[in-house]
């Protein structure tokens, strides 16, 4: 790892030209945090560089350092690409032909595309943020400053849902805490994260958990999200956002499922689960992606038919982890 950080340190030093920072779609804390401190660190290296997000910044993100030099489009063409935290480019919501001669991915998910010998994928690094952090550090570590290190810390704490995931290992707490030492301050960005809910969030929340289902004996729950859910109530898509840790935090339960629905007949399935399943697995199979407690994917249907597929594939990867045999 550390020769293949060296490897993309020499080839970022050489970048001349504009470096076109690139986030996933419905942007996380932890694609937001890594973007932000890769743009800081880039711009104070003298680097010309852009974070692009086609649907912005969450509003529970917006505190971040950097938050409004985000762009949402981009009209030129950049010598180099780097797409964190997505496992393949169309995350990015980009269309071909797309805007950038070479790109090269920083990542943490199970699967994915190759883009470059620059590449840095490490499925055990918690978050994207920490292989941002290990590249900084082995750059240049007086360059990380307080901003940098606010921006790296969030996209630790959110994607390991504040330490409480199988991801929360010792790299996780140890980076946590040299970021703290360099000048994040934890409770300011649990305070601004999660404790600035908007009332059309509860007001949506109250709704879904009327609907919640259980299945295969207690195993498995799930709760809808319907478009007109989000109508009635006024909420924004991204306020559902970590509705799935209701379902999966049930006692009894191992997987907890969401199903979003979007326009065009499209359902969106975020998969949780407690270390049994291999959700990436089952993610995969239903043509998306992710990691072994926590994955997603995008189906086209009617509700029914979508919810009968999901639970047919999940049926099958419980039976083949053990966890659950249909009675005859
Ligand atoms: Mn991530």
């Amino acid at each position: 790892m550390d020769e293949k950080i060296a490897v993309l340190i020499e080839r970022l030093e050489r970048e001349k030209g504009e470096i076109l920072i690139l986030s996933h779609e419905a942007p996380d804390g932890d694609s937001m945090g890594s973007g932000l401190a890769l743009l800081h660190f880039l711009r104070k290296k003298g680097k010309k560089a852009q974070f692009l997000s086609i649907d912005g910044v969450p509003y529970m993100y917006n505190f971040l350092p950097g938050a409004g030099k985000v762009i949402t489009s981009y009209s030129g063409m950049a010598n180099l690409a780097v797409l964190v935290d997505a496992s393949r480019v169309e995350r990015s919501g980009l269309e071909k032909p797309y805007p950038f001669r070479e790109i090269i991915r920083i990542d943490h998910h199970l699967v994915g595309e190759d883009y470059s010998e620059y590449d840095i994928l490490d499925p055990e690094a918690p978050s994207t943020g920490n292989i941002i952090y290990d590249l900084l550090k082995a750059w240049d570590r007086d360059a990380i400053d307080e901003l940098i290190a606010t921006c790296l810390y969030t996209a630790v704490l959110t994607d390991t849902g504040s330490f409480r995931y199988s991801n929360a290992n010792e790299k996780a707490f140890i980076d946590a805490a040299e970021l703290v030492e360099l000048g994040a301050d934890p409770s300011k960005v649990s305070r601004m994260v999660y404790m600035r809910k908007h009332l059309t969030t509860y007001r949506l929340l109250l709704r879904v958990l009327s609907s919640l289902k259980l299945d295969f004996d207690g195993l498995v729950a799930y709760i809808t999200v319907l478009n007109r859910d989000l109508e009635e109530t006024g909420a924004s898509r991204i306020e559902a956002e970590s509705f799935v840790s209701y379902p999966l935090s049930l006692e009894g339960v191992e997987i907890g499922l969401k199903f979003e629905e979007e326009d065009g007949d499209i359902w969106r399935i975020s998969f949780r689960g407690k270390g049994k399943v291999d959700l990436s697995k089952v993610a995969l199979e239903l043509g998306g992606g992710g990691h072994f407690n926590a994955s997603g994917a995008r189906i086209k249907g009617d509700m029914d038919g979508v919810r009968e597929r999901v639970l047919d594939v999940l049926r099958k990867h419980m039976e083949l982890a053990g966890l659950f045999r249909e009675k005859r």
